[in-house]
């Protein structure tokens, strides 16, 4: 029979080899994996109860709500605000910084999470994902929480993970010691080892973005697209297009079989000069899982880790993925600078 390793267990496995480990973190973790098990029982069923569809409100973003958003929303902050472990939350849904109700016990941690991610795929059954990036406050503890505690540059994430709503459901994350994947086995009611150590090919064979903005683009863009379609590539063969439009479901494909997902910037809309994705709930939790799975991210000259967080729903372009590939982006772009 093969080992069924439990995320608990994984963690707890992992934490007795950190000094001074407190058993903090793998109870925020145990929250956020409850949380997930919830939000995986409503989306299972959405289709037969009454969950599918808009809400009627607008978000911070201003996108429609979709009924299952705000669900999976209220319970991640439901369920981590009494984490005891936490001492501010932040949502791709909420405007500011969610706070812990006042009388409960809080902690060291800050949770930062997009509690559905490509949710106008809900309503036709395609993949969707929550994606959740956890850092250490960096002021002292008890004292007034700062802006800068929660607005850190992606390098200081100590994990980040998402959950795959998909085939099956799945949990992926760091901690910084490589990327582990985890299968929820519905009988059991538990996510089970499945994908220890996850590697993403040097280079990939997939490319990933919506290319019906192909005229919105700047030249880089356009010149690396047509790089991964020529057959004159690394590959010497055309890389295959796939897209599905939910950055986790894309991202995790691409992390298995190997490949590049772009969002870049784009002129379709002035009050999105940088793209659709979010620096803080999108690019740097899945730019640190990258780079742990030997992979980058970039959003075109600098690495997404780097990048500076001025305000919490600050969006960046983003090419991620195999090593080569993104290097190549990067390359593209240094041309295009180079000639003015
Ligand atoms: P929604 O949550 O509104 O579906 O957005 C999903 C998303 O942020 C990300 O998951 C996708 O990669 C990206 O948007 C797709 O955007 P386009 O529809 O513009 O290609």
């Amino acid at each position: 029979m093969p080992q069924q390793v439990t995320v608990t267990e994984h963690l707890l496995l992992h934490q007795k080899r950190i000094p001074g480990a407190t058993g903090q973190f793998t109870r925020l973790f145990n929250e956020i994996v409850l949380s997930a098990k919830i939000i995986n029982r409503e989306v299972n069923k959405a289709g037969l109860v009454d969950v599918l569809g808009f809400t009627g409100k607008t978000n911070v973003q201003g996108e429609e709500v979709k009924k299952l958003d705000e669900y999976a929303n209220r319970i991640l902050i439901h369920r981590m605000a009494r984490s005891g472990v936490l001492c501010a939350m932040a949502s791709e849904e909420n405007a500011d910084i969610i706070e812990v109700p006042h009388g409960l016990p809080v902690g060291d941690y800050i949770c930062i999470f997009d509690p559905l991610d490509g949710s106008s795929n809900i309503d036709v059954n395609v993949n969707i994902g929550t994606i959740f990036s956890i850092f250490k406050r960096e002021s002292p503890e008890g004292s007034h929480l700062l802006s800068s505690d929660v607005l850190q540059p992606g390098l200081r994430q100590v994990a980040a993970g998402y959950v795959l709503y998909g085939t099956s459901t799945m949990l992926v994350f760091t901690t910084g010691d490589g990327v582990h994947g985890f299968t929820m086995d519905p009988g059991v009611g538990e996510f089970l080892l499945s994908h220890p150590n996850i590697r993403i090919p040097e280079r990939g064979r997939i490319y990933s973005v919506n290319e019906g903005y192909y005229s919105y683009w700047d030249e880089p863009t356009k010149a690396i697209l047509e790089y991964f379609k020529s057959s004159d590539n690394n590959n010497r063969k055309p890389y295959s297009g796939r897209y599905i439009g939910s950055l986790v479901a894309d991202f995790h494909r691409n992390l298995i079989y190997g490949g590049i997902f772009m969002y870049p910037a784009d002129n379709r809309d002035p009050k999105k000069p940088q793209g659709k994705l979010r620096l803080t709930c999108e690019a740097n939790p899945m730019a640190f899982l990258a780079e742990q799975a030997g992979g980058m991210a970039v959003d075109g000259r600098n690495r997404i880790l780097e990048l500076e967080v001025e305000h919490l729903h600050q969006r960046t372009p983003l090419f991620i993925g195999s090593r080569e590939d993104v290097l190549k982006v990067r390359e593209v772009y240094r041309e295009f600078d180079a000639k003015g």
